[in-house]
């Protein structure tokens, strides 16, 4: 549904003025949609491409998707739900959550669906955004990009794939009307997405070929539905649902001691895995093609108790022999090996440090996002700001990531920050604020010190953390109460700002 504001005209083009923009619906974006409505700031729209709020959430429906961060803790602080049927739930019943919660807040109506922003520019004369879309034009005085790290599927670049002539699609587009019953099926990569994949569909299809280039560490899935008496007590009982979500948070934090700060300690976690492996594929020659040869955690950590029984399965083989071709109705292996597929499942994951969106994204001299992360690397202050993009915040920018807990606590520092900004920013008169670029570069040289220590970068593996420049640009080196902490205000002082005036004086950065 879409909401009309004011009109306004740019050159002879008719547009919607708003004084906020956020891009994407998804967790990070309906988040501070309800945020900015508690505020009483409701002069918002949110600009999503779906039909739908729901993200990542809303786009992964392929089998098996389900969340590996525990339910009561992977949601929204101030929105518990006692009815969580499962320690770790299914992707529906996280999507219909959202949209609960989208609409007992009150905010569909905030939302313009089926609106792809084709660009984004800072108009310097004007001090404010221009945006385009499908939907039409919009000017606002600040952007949000609520974008996310995980919504441009990555395509591999391997010979003849566009001429395959069978069913072909990414894992984060399934194609439900293709039914793989009795077919002969490959499967390329094995992340969090192919080893939910695999099981979800390895009974159905006559064959199944998993084309393995890096092999990950997988520990035990501890999920189970929750009882009765539990929900009851969840429901009924004051404070027991915030105990385990505190609970669940604490055991989880622990795990940054060894991500972060000392990868060593990681070796427990291999001790783990490695029985988990040993007592699963009994076969020695699957087991030593299975067995990941870098440190646990310098990839994420997966979680399955299923996937290995499925690849144990004689419908199913594991392939590390890289892929030189693909064909009409095969696949080429660097050995000459030729197997015949009638479907193709592509799970090789997301653009997260080179996203095509970069590219739409235009800031005070005119580079695109694109054109400054190729020059810096992706990064931002706080992951929220950038120097040459004045009034545009981010949620889920660069190094807010993680891969040991909950996005949704990441995501609700941010909005703390982001709105804080925003009532600052009214609340003074500001007609722009701009992070300083010594403070974003301060900022970053401190993250980069702080990751050098960490198994992302010593690990010994090849990850999508990692940019171009082979810096970790996406995750966040420290505990996330850390981070919190960092985001509970606003910090005007590391900020340009110009003030609302008829003079329009700059006044420079605050102290
Ligand atoms: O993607 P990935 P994903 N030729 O990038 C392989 C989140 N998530 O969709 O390891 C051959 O992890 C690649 O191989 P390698 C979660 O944050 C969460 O699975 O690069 N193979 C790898 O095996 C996760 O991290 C949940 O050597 C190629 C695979 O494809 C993120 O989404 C569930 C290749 C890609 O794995 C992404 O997961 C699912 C090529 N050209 C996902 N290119 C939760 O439960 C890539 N690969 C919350």
């Amino acid at each position: 549904m879409s909401r009309k504001v004011t009109d306004k005209a740019v050159g002879d083009r008719p547009v919607r003025r708003v004084k906020t923009i956020i891009i994407g619906g998804g967790f990070s974006g309906l988040g501070l949609a309800i945020r900015l409505s508690q505020q009483g700031r409701n002069d918002y729209l949110v600009l999503e491409r779906g039909n739908d709020v729901g993200g990542t959430w809303r786009d992964n429906t392929y089998p098996g998707a389900a969340c590996d961060v525990p339910s009561h803790l992977y949601s929204y602080s101030f929105a518990l739900n006692p009815d969580w049927s499962r320690s770790f739930s299914r992707q529906g019943e996280i999507q219909q959550y959202i949209k609960g919660v989208a609409e007992k807040y009150r905010v569909l109506d905030k939302h313009v669906f089926n609106c792809d922003v084709t660009s984004a520019r800072w108009n310097n004369d004007t001090a404010e955004w221009e945006v385009e879309s499908s939907e039409g034009s919009f000017v606002a005085d600040t952007l949000v990009s609520a974008i996310g790290a995980l919504c441009e599927p990555a395509l591999p670049d391997i010979k003849g794939i566009n001429d395959f002539e069978g069913e072909i699609f990414h894992s984060a587009r399934w194609n439900h009307d293709a039914d793989l019953t009795g077919k002969r099926v490959a499967i390329i990569g094995t992340g969090a997405s192919s080893i939910q994949i695999v099981p979800a569909i390895a009974d159905k299809v006559a064959h199944l070929d998993v084309y393995q280039r890096t092999a990950p560490w997988l520990l035990p899935r501890i999920d189970r539905p929750y009882t009765k008496a539990e929900h009851l007590a969840f429901k009924y009982v004051p404070g027991f649902q915030r105990l385990s979500r505190a609970a669940i948070y604490a055991a989880r934090e622990t795990q940054v001691v060894g991500l972060a700060k000392f990868p060593a300690l990681m070796q427990a976690f291999e001790l783990i895995a490695r029985a988990k492996l040993r007592h699963e594929v009994r076969d020695p020659e699957l087991r030593a093609k299975v067995t990941p040869n870098f440190r646990i955690g310098c990839k994420r950590m997966l979680i399955s108790n299923n996937y290995y029984p499925a690849i144990s399965r004689d419908n199913v083989d594991v392939v590390t022999d890289g892929i030189t071709e693909v064909r009409a109705s095969s696949i080429v292996t660097e050995d000459g090996t030729e197997r015949e597929i009638d479907a193709l499942i592509v799970a090789t994951g997301f653009h997260v440090t080179d996203s095509p969106t970069y590219e739409t994204i235009s800031g005070r001299d005119g580079r695109t996002l694109s054109e400054v992360f190729d020059e810096i690397g992706q990064q931002a202050y706080k992951g929220a700001t950038i120097a040459n993009f004045p009034n545009m915040f981010f949620l889920l920018g660069p190094n807010v990531g993680l891969g040991h807990t909950s996005m949704v606590y990441m995501i609700e520092s941010q909005l703390n920050y982001v709105a804080d900004a925003l009532a600052t920013v009214d609340r003074l008169g500001l007609k722009t604020v701009e992070v300083r670029r010594d403070v974003q570069d301060e900022y970053n040289v401190d993250l980069q010190r702080k990751l050098s220590k960490s198994v992302w970068i010593n690990g010994g593996c090849a990850s999508w953390y990692l940019d171009k420049h082979g810096n970790n640009t996406t995750l966040w080196p420290d505990f996330t109460f850390e981070f919190r902490r960092l985001t509970k205000n606003f910090d005007l002082s590391a900020y340009e700002t110009t003030k609302t005036s008829r003079a329009d004086v700059k006044v420079g950065a605050h102290q």
